[in-house]
């Protein structure tokens, strides 16, 4: 061996030990970090998926870690029986018709910060309270209505009751029985009692909107708030009147509300001004650092609070609602709503509540007391941060009265970088109503219309064509101007809402996978498949093609559905009927197959092929055997021409 190669293997070695002293040192420090960062990491704006890191054990904090050890339970359910239908129900609640949010109250004054788009995720923690729970409210024994039970009327009182019942809508005798201090039962899932809040949490106002409220709801939810919230976290409670006429509302609120425990304000707008002005109003005079919205006939139960500040104190981007349970207009029994439900909306824009998909529930670790992630909400109860409220917009002011604000601020809240869940652990009841008892000057139609085009023209992109084609009322309706909104949306720097309908709302019926939509026609009679209108679990119908979409807009979709709106064509027997009903999304009776070349819709389950109406009921499609005769025949080729752009993400860019 020569002296240079000898030399050169004694360098090389020198090297080799070098490295590795330098690597394993570094690995060292590496360590350490890791143990520090995982020892003391705050939890800055943890969105709810990645919170690993953020589990701190001495302080009370909890994170809402999944924990596997409890999964077992949590599955089993103690309040709600479990449903395993895969959509709620056929009828779900709807705000529209069961004015959910409703003609409340409204007011006056707009009101609108600036944004400050450098609004700190979290509090500072001398902002924060220490607060503890409030004391159960202890039954009343002998008093009607207690423990959230049935109000029986005596029936010498039938007529009286009959009679009251028109002024609200409710049985206001049954309502007037119950103690304003009523006791409920504990309904939350047995999980949520052991569930630790944070030790300290922001504070929040109560805003209350109505219009013309009886005078024992409206106290009665009053009271829920004083009794059952934790009296540190519970700033003021603002009453906002929007016009009311009745004589209660007016002086004797006013002294009455002197009397509360908590500082209670009476706002009012003057003139009749609608729910989100009305709100508006409310919002300019809150000092608490969350602003808690509920409607007029509510009862909070126990530990309903702390959940949602819970959620907001992680992340003041975060907008949370409470599981809204029933209290029946009937009577006034306390009747839980099921945890597995979400917000989501139809190609009406209407709100609906369909069951979660098993996607939010695996995101969840199937534990039921963790918030769920919704795509909309129902927008009568929901907290806020305040600074977060005006920054992120507050609430389109161009809209009237009521509807389609719910939709607004939940599409603004996802696309524009916020998050919107429901905290099954928080849960208020509320009187759903069958009809409104208000009416509203224009109509409540052309409102809704007004305000889902303006929803439409701000939000929607390329979609608000779709819409405008399902709804042709909704496009005659004229937004008015929506440059303000439109501005906001640009200096938010919001996603688009095909960005919302693939990462948020995936489970959504607003077409975006399909191959086909628009009418569809068969050859032999030239007659189009129609809706006719109907609802979930009738008849699908036929009728003369007129070509201005409504009801004969049909999508066929690449998971193979024949879709009107969020029902699908349905067959559960080989020879029909042929039903709407609530689209599942997995195949079974929904599932069918398009051949373009024999121009056949054939049903994979049994077979058979949709098949023109009969002459003795013209306006019924069947399903028969295929036979390729014409009248199996349909055409998917219509003028209705809209398809969803890949490139929709701004606004305006598709018009
Ligand atoms: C409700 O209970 C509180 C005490 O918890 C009491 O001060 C108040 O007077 C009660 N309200 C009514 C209407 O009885
Ligand atoms: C095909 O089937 C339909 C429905 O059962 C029937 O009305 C029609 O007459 C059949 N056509 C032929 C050519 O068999
Ligand atoms: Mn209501």
């Amino acid at each position: 061996m020569s002296v240079v190669s000898l030399n050169r293997m004694f360098r090389g070695k020198i090297r080799t030990n070098t490295c590795r002293i330098v690597v394993l040192t570094s690995l060292v420090w590496l360590l350490i970090d890791v143990i520090l960062i995982v020892k003391y990491a705050d939890c800055p704006s943890t969105g709810g998926g990645s919170s690993w890191l953020c589990k701190r054990n001495g302080d009370g904090y909890d994170v809402e870690v999944p924990n596997a050890a409890r999964q077992s339970q949590q599955q089993r359910r103690a309040a709600a029986p479990e449903d395993d239908d895969p959509i709620v129900d056929a009828e779900e609640i709807d705000t529209n018709s069961n004015n959910f949010g409703d003609p409340g109250g409204y007011g006056g004054g707009g009101g609108g910060r600036d944004a400050d788009s450098s609004m700190p995720r979290t509090y500072r923690p001398q902002e924060l309270k220490k607060w503890r729970q409030a004391p159960t409210v202890a039954e009343n024994y002998g008093r009607p209505g207690e423990m959230g039970k049935p109000v029986k009327i005596p029936a010498n009182q039938q007529e009286l009751m009959k009679e009251k019942f028109k002024e609200n809508q409710f049985n206001l005798l049954a309502s007037d029985m119950i103690w304003l201090n009523r006791s409920l039962t504990d309904v939350r899932h047995h999980d949520c009692k052991k569930k630790h809040y944070p030790a300290k949490l922001p504070t929040t106002s109560i805003v209350i909107v109505f219009h013309n409220e009886a005078w024992s709801t409206l106290l009665r939810t009053i009271w829920s708030v004083i009794n059952r919230s934790p009296r540190p976290l519970l700033k003021e409670i603002i009453l906002v009147d929007d016009a009311s006429e009745r004589e209660h509302l007016g002086r004797q609120l006013e002294e009455y509300v002197r009397t509360l425990p908590v500082p209670t304000f009476v706002l009012r707008t003057g003139k009749r001004s609608g729910l989100i002005r009305a709100r508006l109003l409310g919002a300019k005079h809150v000092k608490g650092q969350v602003i808690t919205f509920l409607d007029a006939h509510c009862e909070c139960t126990e530990g309903w609070l702390e959940p949602l500040l819970a959620r907001i104190v992680l992340d003041r981007k975060t907008v949370v609602c409470p599981i809204i349970d029933v209290i029946s207009d009937e009577t006034f029994e306390y009747v839980t709503a099921s945890d597995q439900t979400w917000g989501g909306f139809n190609w009406k824009l209407n709100f609906r509540w369909y069951r979660v998909p098993a996607r939010e529930m695996q995101r969840r670790n199937h534990d039921r007391t963790a918030p769920l992630r919704t795509p909309t909400m129902a927008g009568g109860l929901f907290s806020i941060d305040r600074d977060y409220f005006y920054e992120i917009g507050s609430y389109d002011e161009g809209m009237d009265i009521w509807g389609g604000e719910n939709l607004e601020m939940s599409f603004r809240v996802w696309m524009c970088g916020g998050t919107l869940e429901i905290a099954p652990c928080s849960r208020v009841g509320h009187v759903f109503r069958k009809s409104t008892p208000y009416s509203f000057p224009g109509g409540t139609s052309q409102i809704v219309n007004k305000n889902n085009a303006r929803l439409a023209e701000v939000w929607l992109d390329g979609w608000s064509e779709f819409y405008y084609n399902i709804n042709p009322g909704a496009r005659k309706a004229s937004a008015g101007d929506v440059s303000e909104r439109r501005a906001l949306r640009e200096r938010l720097k919001c996603k688009s809402f095909r960005w919302y309908l693939e990462n948020i709302y995936p489970e959504s019926q607003m077409p975006l996978d399909y191959y086909f939509l628009g009418e569809i026609r068969n050859v032999k009679t030239h007659n189009c498949l129609d809706t006719m209108g109907r609802k979930s679990n009738e008849k699908i119908g036929s009728s003369y093609c007129h070509g201005l979409g409504g009801n004969q807009v049909f999508a066929y979709t690449k998971r193979h559905q024949i879709m009107s709106d969020d029902n699908c064509l349905d067959a559960s027997n080989a020879l029909g009927p042929v039903n709407l009903v609530r689209c599942h999304g997995m195949g079974g009776n929904q599932e069918w197959i398009y051949d373009d070349e024999e121009k056949t819709i054939k049903h994979v389950n049994s077979g058979n092929c949709l098949t023109r109406a009969s002459e003795d009921d013209p306006s019924t499609p069947l399903l028969r055997p295929c036979n390729y005769s014409e009248g199996q025949q349909w055409l998917m080729q219509s003028k209705f021409k809209w398809q969803a752009h890949h490139g929709d993400n701004r606004i305006g860019e598709d018009r």
